[in-house]
């Protein structure tokens, strides 16, 4: 698949700061944002409400097919809390934030989880479970982690994937 812009995926635990990266990053880089909650919701890729986790129960087929139009051409940030269910083919970076328990624990208590929701996702950036799936799922060379605990880190995540998609794309015009 030939792409005039790259397609990256930023992808963590929930409340690691997904959707405040990929805002900023859209903004800047015009790269365009794809929350894929979202589409879930939108575009109904799913079998129904999982009352108990308070989340869609995701049919992963239907959702690739409403994303590829999107997706074939570039210049689609993926925001989402998987990412082994992307054809390799469609990526060029997969970025992984982390974060700290303490950190995240406040963020989700935040957002009012549900008790064995929050304990699950505390104990997957434990296990850095996102890490994992990453790695095994693209080529190592093209999977990055990075620490989201502070703004500051915010900024210069951002300030990074900024320079590579600059970097990515003077490659393409050469
Ligand atoms: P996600 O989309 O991964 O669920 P989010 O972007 O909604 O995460 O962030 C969850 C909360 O944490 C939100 O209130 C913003 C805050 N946050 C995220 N990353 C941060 C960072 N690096 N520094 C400070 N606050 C951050």
């Amino acid at each position: 698949m030939s792409r005039t812009s790259p397609n990256i995926i930023i992808t963590g635990t929930p409340g690691v700061g997904k959707t405040s990266h990929c805002e900023l990053l859209a903004e800047r880089t015009g790269l365009a944002h794809l929350s894929v909650n979202d589409v879930v919701k939108e575009r109904e890729c799913h079998e129904g409400w999982d009352d108990e986790y308070q989340s869609w129960i995701v049919d992963e087929d239907k959702l690739l097919d409403a994303i590829e139009p999107q997706l074939k051409p570039g210049g689609c940030i993926l925001d989402w809390h998987a990412c082994d269910l992307f054809p390799e083919s469609w990526i060029d970076l997969v970025v992984v934030l982390r974060v700290e328990t303490r950190v995240l624990y406040d963020r989700l208590t935040a957002r009012n989880y549900p008790e064995k929701k929050l304990q699950e996702n505390i104990d997957s950036e434990i296990m850095q479970v996102l890490l994992d799936e990453a790695r095994e799922s693209y080529d190592e060379q093209i999977v990055v982690e990075l620490q989201s605990g502070t703004t500051e880190e915010l900024e210069a995540n951002v300030e990074r994937i900024e320079a590579w998609v600059r970097q990515w794309r003077e490659d393409r015009a050469k």
